[in-house]
């Protein structure tokens, strides 16, 4: 990969010396040094892992002038946003700080000159995978964005030794791999374990009044583990600005408990540690319905408690009131996943900092906002109230204490309101008790928002219906972004340069710039280059494809592209409809005249998620014969791309002809995927449903392809009774396509093996895809029809990414700056240099 863009001088340090210097000279004498002083390696027998570690640390070198001053910066009474989520999806850090720091150039020429590919090495990089998908990401394009506008900020979440799987293809089933990212080192943390601090579970409260004679609680837990905390910069776009993402890792207070080992049981010492450090292990996949396990509650509570508890400690460091806390923290609830931190803080505020109830209320509300991420009411969270009193007794009695008060201003706006009343309860007391995660997170925060206009609209007619009626004025819509930098800079340097040459670099961090591009979609010239472009993209990830899969695909085909997590509502099964349908048609007409497509899919299922993993089954069934049958052969191919993530998905977005976002309406919060795609200047096929809406509306109806019903009418036909049955029967080529499944023409002739989806699909259909169907399959003819006029496709695709301007996650994070956080940017000077050691000598 060439740079995507010229290198800018890293501003404000001017001093060549070992350490951070930038001369090529200086780059490759700090990649032999690392490689011999850290990694302990000669050239000859180092390994291209030690050569990446060598490089990473390079780079990191030349990091932490901004890191370190950035944290420095943020010590004097700034307003910090605490972003605190369970996931973090950032992806691989090397490329991303070279072209944040402006030194990939340099760093290609150092590294080749070295006798080394920079490729090879970017390759060697693990990505952390501490996330499931969208929501994860959504954190890491927020992280991103945060920096890049100067805006002070802490990532607060757990460090997981194992992050989400690894998925691999055998004979068409996913089969789970446990992710080992941490297994050859990871060159991007810093532990602080000189800075962890206690966590408690379990036991029991006390009443008790103190010395003044008031009336207090303290908690008596059963058992205390360590939070260590581990750093990683998170660099700005060309700025100076590297704010820090901490995640927690749980340890064992004691390596051993002395009392246990003294009397000669050593595997029972030994054992609290293991236990402790169990809590970090894992990262949950989510399952279809969230079971309520105990560990999982546990993990969030830890990271929450850590987070507070470290922002505290920062306030007190500056000998500014406890008070205050409110005016020097916003701290965002990333989901219901974090929203234990209401009662942690009330917690922290009135037992442990001796603060009265009412004033603590204030602080906590203040200082919470909550962004919800989803409509299904089964991924709600609760937890059962048994397992929550045993885990976390005085949270429990909080949380009743917050539940009475706020139960009591109900009352008094509807009275004799029993369902409202208990509708809105932190306690769901339908039936075994639980704890509501969304009510408290709704009743602690002071700003409530969903994440694409159409997700909020339904959050207030849905699932927070009530609480919209109580409590108005928290409620907020912002709109998703992703980054332009991971997600076109990085990813795309191809079309980087071509815009860039065109429009100047402007845009990269205020992406309302490609506008300029509009102009230049009627100029014939550079729709060729745009073209060549393309072309070239998907010549990539054609050679990715044979080379991983030994598939051939033909890169002038249309690339038709759906990437994401599998899961029903998201329909890749609609998708396999239209893919059969497709090859039906060539089969009975041989010499049909049809657009030469590639289907290509990609994502993971929840390990628990049986009709997820069998729609991967289906997909890949039915590449088997298709890629295999020469009556269509040159004409059609279907690809399932194993394991995607991060990684892949920088490959993968960019090669787009076609984007794929089609989920039943009202059913996809936003889409973030859509984003990606729309800004590598794919053209979306889709319905009216989370972003998709407002992506239509930027680029313009008339370059978009809009199918299916709507809302409404998902909604209307639901209500008036959907009989999915009726659909097949009246809809011939529908009904070929699922007769030729239910024949086992894609599974060796087992009837059996589809029958789950089938019949789910004939007789249920919950998500409405034989609804959809024929709107689908017309749709796509269009999408067809379209491609063959190439120019004009160019055109639309240039719009696309010139209306684009919108979805940058600058304009989100800005957005919730205003709205919610009340933050300002706080640049950062470098003011200490330290090169070459010369401040200890100062
Ligand atoms: C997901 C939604 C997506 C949305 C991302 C980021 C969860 C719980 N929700 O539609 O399904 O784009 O969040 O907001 O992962």
């Amino acid at each position: 990969m060439n740079a995507p863009l010229e290198d800018s001088l890293t501003p404000q340090i001017r001093v060549e010396d070992d350490r951070t210097g930038l001369s090529i000279t200086t780059l490759r004498s700090a990649l032999a040094d690392n490689l011999f002083y850290i990694q302990g390696k000669f050239p000859g027998t180092a390994t291209k892992n030690d050569y990446y570690m060598a490089l990473a640390y390079t780079v990191r070198d030349r990091l932490l002038q901004r890191w370190l001053n950035t944290t420095q910066t943020y010590r004097k009474n700034v307003k910090v946003v605490c972003y605190l989520s369970a996931e973090f999806l950032i992806g691989p850090q090397l490329v991303n700080n070279l072209i944040n720091l402006g030194i990939y150039a340099k760093i290609r020429q150092a590294v080749e000159e070295s006798g080394l590919s920079l490729q090879e090495l970017i390759e060697q990089e693990e990505e952390p995978g501490l996330g499931n998908g969208g929501l994860g990401r959504l954190a890491a394009c927020y992280l991103d964005s945060l920096s890049t506008l100067e805006i002070p900020a802490i990532g607060y979440g757990i460090r997981y030794e194992f992050g989400i799987f690894d998925q691999e293809i055998r004979d068409g089933w996913q089969v789970e791999i446990t992710d080992k990212w941490l297994q050859y080192g990871n060159p991007w943390e810093i532990a602080r374990p000189e800075e962890y601090v206690e966590v408690k579970f379990g036991g029991r409260s006390e009443h008790y009044y103190d010395e003044k004679g008031n009336y207090r609680v303290r908690w008596i837990p059963d058992r205390v583990v360590k939070g260590v905390p581990y750093d990683t910069p998170i660099l700005g776009y060309q700025v100076n600005t590297a704010n820090t993402l901490r995640l927690w890792k749980a340890e064992a207070i004691e390596s051993f408990d002395f009392q246990a080992f003294n009397i000669g049981d050593y595997y029972g010492a030994v054992d609290a540690k293991i236990v402790s450090e169990n809590l970090t292990k894992i990262l949950y996949p989510n399952d279809e319905v969230i079971q309520g396990k105990e560990l999982r509650l546990q993990q969030q509570y830890f990271f929450v408690s850590c987070a507070l508890q470290d922002m505290i400690r920062l306030l007190l460091s500056t000998e500014v009131s406890l008070e205050t806390f409110h005016q020097q923290f916003a701290v965002q609830l990333n989901d219901t996943h974090p929203a234990i931190g209401v009662a942690e803080l009330m917690r922290l505020l009135v037992d442990e900092h001796r603060i009265d109830w009412d004033k603590a209320w204030h602080i906590t509300q203040n200082t919470f906002a909550f962004t919800n991420h989803t409509l299904l009411p089964e991924a709600l969270e609760k937890w059962p109230i048994e397992l929550f009193g045993r885990l976390l007794p005085r949270h429990l009695e909080i949380i009743y204490e917050i539940n009475q008060r706020f139960l009591d201003r109900v009352r008094m706006k509807y009275p004799r309101d029993l369902g409202k009343l208990s509708r809105l309860s932190l306690i769901d007391e339908s039936g075994e008790r639980y704890v509501r995660m969304a009510n408290l997170a709704c009743v602690g925060s002071h700003a409530i928002n969903g994440v694409a206009e159409l997700h909020t609209e339904l959050l207030k007619k849905t699932v927070l219906k009530d609480f919209y009626e109580f409590f108005p004025e928290k409620f907020a819509n912002v709109t998703n972004g992703v980054t332009p930098r991971r997600w076109m800079v990085l990813s795309n340097p191809r079309l980087t340069r071509l815009i860039t040459e065109k429009i100047g670099d402007r845009w990269i961090t205020h992406l309302d710039d490609l506008r300029k591009l509009e102009t230049l979609a009627d100029d014939a010239s550079f729709r060729q280059q745009w073209r060549q472009i393309k072309q070239e993209t998907k010549g990539d990830l054609a050679a990715y494809i044979r080379k991983k899969l030994d598939i051939i695909v033909d890169p002038k085909s249309l690339f038709d592209i759906q990437v994401k997590r599998i899961h029903e509502y998201k329909r890749q099964h609609l998708n396999v409809l239209h893919v059969i349908t497709f090859y039906n048609r060539l089969k009975h007409d041989r010499d049909l005249d049809i657009t030469p497509r590639t289907f290509i899919f990609g994502g993971k299922a929840a390990p628990g998620y049986f009709m997820a993993k069998l729609i991967i089954k289906l997909i890949v069934s039915v590449a088997n014969i298709v890629n295999n049958d020469p009556d269509v052969r040159d004409r059609m191919k279907v690809v399932f791309i194993p394991d995607f993530n991060v990684t892949l998905g920088q490959r993968i977005y960019p090669a787009a002809d076609l984007s794929e976002q089609i989920s039943t309406a009202g059913k996809e919060a936003s889409g973030t995927g859509n984003m990606k795609f729309a800004l590598n200047g794919a053209l979306t096929i889709g319905t009216l449903d989370g972003a998709n809406v407002e992506i239509r509306e930027e680029v313009g109806a008339e370059n978009f392809f809009l199918f299916g019903l709507t809302t409404e009418e998902v909604y209307g036909l639901k209500a008036r009774g959907y009989r999915p049955f009726d659909y097949y029967n009246q809809n011939a080529e529908l009904k070929a396509v699922i007769d030729l499944i239910s024949s086992g023409f894609f599974s060796h002739g087992d009837v059996d093996l589809f029958k789950p989806l089938i019949d789910n699909l004939l007789y249920r259909d919950d998500y409405m895809l034989l609804a959809d169907y024929q709107s689908y399959i017309d749709t796509q003819e269009k999408v067809s029809q379209a491609y063959r006029d190439r120019e004009n496709w160019t055109r639309m695709s240039i719009l696309n990414v010139a209306r684009m301007g919108k979805f940058s996650s600058d304009r989100s994070i800005r957005e919730y700056a205003q709205k919610i956080w009340k933050v300002e940017p706080v640049p950062v000077e470098l003011l200490q240099l330290c090169p070459g050691g010369q401040c200890l000598l100062v």
